[in-house]
């Protein structure tokens, strides 16, 4: 194998993925931050109304620890999401751009997000974050779950509460059918203790206890609660007696009492392990509220249902909080959006905004040291068709001004949304220049977009969790999930000796799985064999290991293994061949060869010595050389 008269005349080097493993680019691994790197918090609603908090100026719903986070931070007064409603403003938000840049212009649901730029937990991740998510995911396609897009780290979540008979018959008429569904109750769980937990009181523990556990480390904690999408008709009266909401609003206000007592405890958390100081909390919602459960947009108008042209249905309220850094007890009334957050926490880690960023760093702004717009424009564009219609929404934000219509064919109409928030006289005739202005600055913007996004069809899903308790990994879940590994296939033949030697790697076990195929027997049998090398190898170092196994070239300094195990036979089984056409040979050994694809099956194999393969099948192809 190793001597000059071999000669090699087909060298394939594929580099694929599979299954829900995305692609990734060669970046050189980048040196940890410091033990002082600043950490960040997002925390995300569903579906909170920009008029249901108090510091926002709600009166009925005591919400005391966003208040202090408010007291403690800068509190943005016009900060916009630009793609409604839930799954389009998670996909933009963490892409740090519009999502009319990846083809999403409406609901979407299933169209991916791009792999060809990192999300907010991917770029964190790379620059050495334990990035970690808690809670609804609703992003992207079904093989782009958190742990696929960059999250380290997801809560599992936790088994429902199930209503007993003899409870939903106890229960409230407006209860009952919710109580009686087979996946259980929606916002009451059962913790590890077997004891009936309000959902969203889980979710802080897990926050409190993601602080504790990587307060040594730089980390990023993406918090995206149930909480407070309907129905919220579950809220126990506990919650709902703290507040004086009346009527339905009632509910939705116990909900909210419930986020507002997890931003406590996460308070407290960074308090006692002296990470306050070194944490950017961002507070925010997804979109605005949601009127059928008595959610307040005031002082505008509109959201979640019929309100879906008004300004209450994308201006959410927002807070950044991060004393000592950030001002404390702040406003910040200048335009921003949520594909901001990316920008900023970039520049907060001390990188450069990746140039597929919209957004800016609003650091400069919320420090006060800017007064104008961080974007002096901002542009609404739903129109994707089938999406429900009532969600059409084409409009601009300029300064004071908000332009928009609901169809292309409708003319525009302009709001002075200072003298008039609950948008009641339409002046669009009054100031025709304004109007022409802001058209011509979204037709403008609408010309740099991507073109309307296709839905794939997936048959495959990353595979889902099952409830439970505590945390899953990336590691974990590779093995656990069965995705495949990354596979180097080399086909390749010599004088005298023939076969393909197929490498599969296992970057997170270091091992490499060889699988040498005989192209002399069209039976093509197989032969496996898997090596371990020692902790410190690097990608780099198993790269080249592997050249080493197939080439006359010499790469120095290459790993040894520390282990080298054959499989029994079985360990893969051949499941058919197909001859693919025949090819000239384009090296320097004469004749004509067949190009077969031989499919095969390998089976789970745990190998000890932390190596567990996983079952896959695959498919490689083989050339045989022409009699
Ligand atoms: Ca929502």
């Amino acid at each position: 194998m190793k001597q000059i008269t071999l000669i090699i005349f087909f060298v394939l080097c594929v580099f694929a993925t599979h299954g829900n493993a995305a692609e990734q680019p060669d970046v050189p691994a980048q040196a940890r931050p410091n033990q002082d790197a600043p950490n960040v918090i997002l925390i995300y609603i569903d579906d909170l109304g920009f008029g249901d908090i108090g510091c926002f100026g709600c009166e009925d719903i005591p919400t005391p620890h966003i208040d202090r986070l408010a007291a403690e931070g800068v509190q943005c007064t016009a900060s916009y999401i630009t793609n409604p409603p839930c799954c389009p403003s998670r996909c933009s938000m963490i892409m740090g751009q519009y999502g009319q840049r990846f083809g999403k212009y409406g609901m979407s649901r299933g169209l991916p997000i791009p792999e060809d730029r990192p999300t907010l937990a991917k770029f964190l991740s790379d620059n050495g974050y334990v990035t970690g998510q808690i809670g609804k995911w609703d992003i992207g396609t079904k093989l782009q779950r958190p742990l696929q897009v960059g999250f380290t780290e997801i809560a599992k979540t936790p088994p429902k509460k199930k209503y007993t008979k003899q409870e939903i018959a106890k229960l409230p008429k407006a209860m009952q059918q919710i109580a009686a569904k087979k996946s259980g109750s929606k916002y009451f769980c059962v913790n590890e203790a077997g004891e009936t937990m309000w959902l969203t009181d889980y979710d802080g523990d897990s926050m409190t206890d993601f602080v504790k556990r990587h307060k040594e480390e730089p980390f990023f904690l993406y918090w995206s609660p149930e909480a407070v999408h309907s129905p919220s008709v579950e809220a126990p009266e506990r919650l709902m007696a703290r507040t004086t909401a009346k009527g339905n609003r009632r509910k939705l206000a116990g909900a909210i009492v419930a986020v507002d007592d997890q931003v406590g405890k996460l308070i407290n958390a960074l308090n006692q392990q002296g990470l306050r100081e070194n944490t950017l909390v961002i507070f925010t919602s997804d979109n605005g509220a949601n009127g059928s459960e008595g959610g307040s947009s005031a002082p505008y108008t509109g959201g979640k249902g019929n309100g879906t042209q008004k300004e209450g249905w994308v201006r959410v309220p927002t807070i950044f909080s991060m004393p000592g850094t950030l001002p404390q007890g702040k406003q910040h009334d200048g335009l921003i959006a949520n594909f901001d957050f990316y920008s900023t926490i970039a520049s907060l880690v001390g990188q450069p905004i990746p140039q597929h960023c919209d957004g800016v760093d609003l650091f400069p702004y919320l420090q006060g040291e800017q007064t104008s717009d961080a974007h002096e424009y901002l542009h609404w564009l739903n129109n994707e068709p089938g999406d429900a219609v009532r969600r059409h929404l084409i409009a601009v934000r300029w300064k004071d001004w908000r332009l928009y219509k609901k169809y292309d064919k409708d003319p525009w109409q302009l709001f002075d949304l200072k003298s008039d928030p609950r948008e009641e006289q339409d002046v669009a005739a009054k100031h025709p220049k304004i109007v022409k202005q802001m058209a011509a600055k979204h037709a403008a913007w609408a010309t740099t977009l991507a073109p309307l996004g296709e839905i794939p069809e997936i048959k495959t899903t990353a595979p889902k969790l099952s409830t439970g308790h505590g945390w899953a990994s990336a590691n974990q879940q590779e093995i656990k999930d069965q995705i495949k590994p990354k596979k180097v296939e080399i086909s390749y033949s010599m004088l005298g000796y023939r076969n393909t030697l197929v490498f599969y790697t296992f970057e997170k076990q270091q091992s490499v799985l060889v699988m040498k195929i005989d192209n002399q027997d069209e039976t093509f049998p197989v032969t496996s064999v898997v090596y371990q090398f020692n902790n410190n190898t690097t990608k780099e170092g198993l790269k080249n290991w592997i050249n080493n196994q197939h080439s006359d070239a010499r790469y120095p300094d290459v790993p040894q293994p520390i282990l080298t195990k054959k499989l029994p036979k079985g360990f893969c089984k051949i499941t058919s061949s197909k001859q693919m056409g025949t090819h000239d040979n384009p090296g320097p050994v004469p004749g004509k060869f067949t190009e077969y694809g031989v499919t095969f099956s390998v089976k789970a194999r745990d190998i000890g010595k932390n190596i567990q393969l996983p079952a896959f099948t695959d498919t490689v192809k083989v050339y045989v050389q022409d009699k």
